[in-house]
């Protein structure tokens, strides 16, 4: 590390991030009918608490209170999601304009405040119908979506710039339809390949609407949660456990979306689940779309060997289940590297984001970078003085910003950094039992009490400038 404080360079985006079911609440409001995420929810056994996202932190009543809080606190960028069945009830059809003007608004406000609008399309909110007519693993769904966003960008495009397609394909694939942790909790191995395909298919069709649809400064990108993933040894089954992780994980992506083609080895490692037949001549093509920005989402590096440990050890971070979310790799054992802990048991390394921008910068040569998503669940609660003080998030911050600002100066492109989140949330099968804010939230009251980390990260965003690591806040 260098010595002294470490400056950004001016023009960095400094936000915060969040999603639709995870905060707007007003499930029935406005003509939104269910996404796969009310019905899983609502689904006794699902989430945690029997926790849904009925009312969540009632964002979409308090939407300007909450971007005044973010211009408050001094940060320049929000990256938020739109609710598919908002605007689309169905999935199909035209758009209903009362759940269009609320994204309308949003953006109005952001701007009002100084703040650059990110906007993502899908953060998981499947419109319940469309999964009832097949969901991802069905080849139409990609040709929903961008149908969907076209209607979005006729809406909002001359106000936001910076244009998302997905949020972590990985996540929707193979947490949804293959261990079922979430929704639309299926566990069939083959239904989730078939699902990352259309995945990256509609990621391609919509990134093709969006540019017809978009005045041309507008930015478009895809945020993927890619996996630092090492091996436990360097012993040859270990390594090859790496090399399938890393296939499942993220060349499942970057394959057709970077390089317009799915990597041998994954077709060869899975081929006896499926000979991928789904896949038809021109998609991989068609998933590699010009990007003008990576999202990268970073929490916690993995830790692989080749078969289970004699710990039997299977800490692979991604909730419990039967059922794995390694299709053909299920025999991979994931390890707790040693060292600190949030409460989601997700280890604390920075440097595994530093690897990964140094990797996609030289993967996507040209393709500016951001981190759409990086944060840390602690067990925060008001103390007596009715403030949050929560040190162990600050170190955390501080440590990936430094991980960041030492990438780019290793030639990593990184133009901002989204901090997941800007306030406490249903986090997702977890409900809300886990704390990501930088803002805390009282769910009985709806009060939110920043945190002592939101003041330091807006300070952070105020002046470019990180400071020497606190010892205490
Ligand atoms: C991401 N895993 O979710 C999402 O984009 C956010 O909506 C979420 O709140 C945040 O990270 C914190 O979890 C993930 O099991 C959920 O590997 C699960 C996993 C990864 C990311």
């Amino acid at each position: 590390m260098t010595e002294g404080t470490d400056s950004f360079p001016p023009g960095f985006l400094w936000g915060s991030a969040t999603a639709a079911y995870q905060i707007e609440g007003a499930a029935r409001e406005d003509g939104r009918t269910p996404s796969i995420w009310d019905t899983f929810s609502r689904t006794p056994g699902k989430v945690l608490g029997g926790d849904t996202g009925d009312v969540a932190v009632d964002h979409y009543h308090r939407m300007r209170d909450d971007v005044r809080m973010m211009a408050d606190l001094g940060l320049n960028a929000y990256r938020f999601s739109v609710s598919w069945p908002r605007v689309q009830p169905t999935g199909r059809g035209p758009a209903v304009e009362r759940g269009l003007d609320f994204y309308r608004a949003l953006t109005d406000e952001l701007l009002a405040a100084g703040i650059t609008p990110s906007l993502t399309l899908y953060h998981w909110d499947l419109p319940q119908e469309l999964e009832d007519a097949g969901g991802w693993p069905a080849r139409d769904t990609a040709y929903r979506f961008a149908e969907y966003a076209r209607l979005v960008a006729d809406a909002v495009g001359d106000r936001v710039e910076l244009w998302t397609t997905l949020n972590e394909p990985w996540c929707s694939a193979f947490l949804g339809y293959g261990s079922g942790v979430h929704a639309p909790g299926r566990t069939d191995p083959v239904a989730a390949l078939r699902a990352a395909h259309h995945l990256n298919l509609g990621h391609g069709l919509a990134v093709q609407a969006l540019r017809a649809a978009l005045p041309a400064r507008a930015r478009i990108g895809v945020s993927l949660n890619p996996s630092a993933v090492r091996p436990l040894t360097e012993s040859e089954g270990d390594l090859d456990a790496r090399r399938r992780i890393d296939a499942l994980a993220n060349r499942i992506f970057t394959g057709p979306m970077l390089r317009g083609a799915y990597p041998a080895d994954l077709l060869a490692d899975t081929a006896h689940l499926t000979d991928w037949s789904f896949v038809r001549d021109a998609d991989p093509a068609t998933a590699k779309a010009r990007l003008d920005f990576l999202g990268v989402n970073y929490y916690a590096p993995a830790v692989v060997s080749a078969a289970s440990g004699s710990d039997g050890s299977r800490h692979d971070g991604h909730g419990s289940s039967d059922h794995s979310p390694w299709p053909g790799s299920e025999s991979v054992t994931f390890h707790q590297p040693p060292g600190e802990l949030t409460a989601m048991d997700w280890s604390v390394d920075p440097t595994g984001l530093y690897d990964l921008l140094v990797r996609y910068a030289r993967e996507a040569p040209g393709t500016d970078l951001l981190v759409t998503e990086n944060g840390a669940a602690y067990d925060d609660k008001p103390g007596d003085d009715g403030a949050v003080h929560d040190p162990d998030r600050i170190r955390y911050l501080h440590g990936h910003l430094a991980a960041v600002r030492r990438a780019m100066r290793d030639g990593a492109g990184v133009r901002g950094y989204f901090l997941w989140s800007l306030m406490d949330n249903f986090e997702w099968a977890y409900g809300y039992s886990k704390r990501f804010g930088a803002v805390y939230v009282d769910y009985e009251t709806q009060e939110r009490i920043p945190k002592s980390s939101a003041h330091w990260y807006g300070q952070v965003a105020r002046t470019g400038v990180l400071p020497y690591p606190m010892l205490e806040d």
